[in-house]
């Protein structure tokens, strides 16, 4: 293949152009939100969009590296804040950096019993090692953008998160509290 370049423009936090948009829906991510009854409430809104991925061709084969660019919406089902659905990598030993680039988000990841959280905005960049799942959540009132960079063979691995789920949820505080936008909710 030749040799490209896009630009990212980092006030909008897009590409210049992409290939594909894959659309994440409140219907899509169903399996992955513990409050049923909160998502049920919300049925009239199975269609509104969660979370977009903006994609650009580049082979999914060992060797090269693939980039995206992620952007999630704002709001809450239930008190949970709105997330990407979180995955391990196929190939266990990919490992994954995100740069962010627009609003306020947070990167959770697991690992066995081991769990970290790294807050994300602008110019943060955060490393995924290999063998620990990762999921990102909006925590702010616009929408959060970052861009990843991963292995081209790193693939996905959904059915782990479906049946084991993280083990920690990310969800709004008291508008009264002056502290952080969010706490944490263990399972
Ligand atoms: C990211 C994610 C993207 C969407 O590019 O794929 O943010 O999240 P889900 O794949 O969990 O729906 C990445 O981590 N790629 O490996
Ligand atoms: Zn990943």
């Amino acid at each position: 293949m030749k040799p490209f370049f896009k630009e990212i423009n980092f006030e909008k936090g897009l590409y210049s152009d992409y290939d594909e948009k894959i659309v994440r829906r409140l219907s899509d991510i169903q399996p992955y939100v513990e409050n049923k009854k909160a998502l049920e409430e919300r049925k009239s809104d199975r269609d509104s969009v969660v979370y977009e991925v903006l994609q650009i061709d580049i082979p999914d084969q060992a060797g090269h590296i693939k980039n995206s660019i992620t952007i999630i919406k704002p709001g809450v089902i239930g008190e949970e804040y709105f997330f990407t659905k979180g995955h391990y990598h196929g190939n266990q030993e990919s490992a994954e950096i995100y740069l962010g680039l627009k609003g306020q988000g947070v990167l959770l990841m697991q690992k066995g019993d081991r769990e970290e959280l790294i807050e994300m905005e602008k110019g943060t960049m955060s490393y995924i090692p290999p063998q620990w799942a990762h999921r990102t959540i909006n925590v702010g009132q616009n929408d959060f953008v970052f861009t990843s960079f991963y292995p081209g063979d790193a693939g996905y691995d959904y059915q782990e998160i479906i049946s084991g789920g993280f083990k920690t949820r990310i969800c709004e505080t008291d508008s009264e509290n002056n502290g952080p936008a969010y706490k944490k909710v263990r399972r």
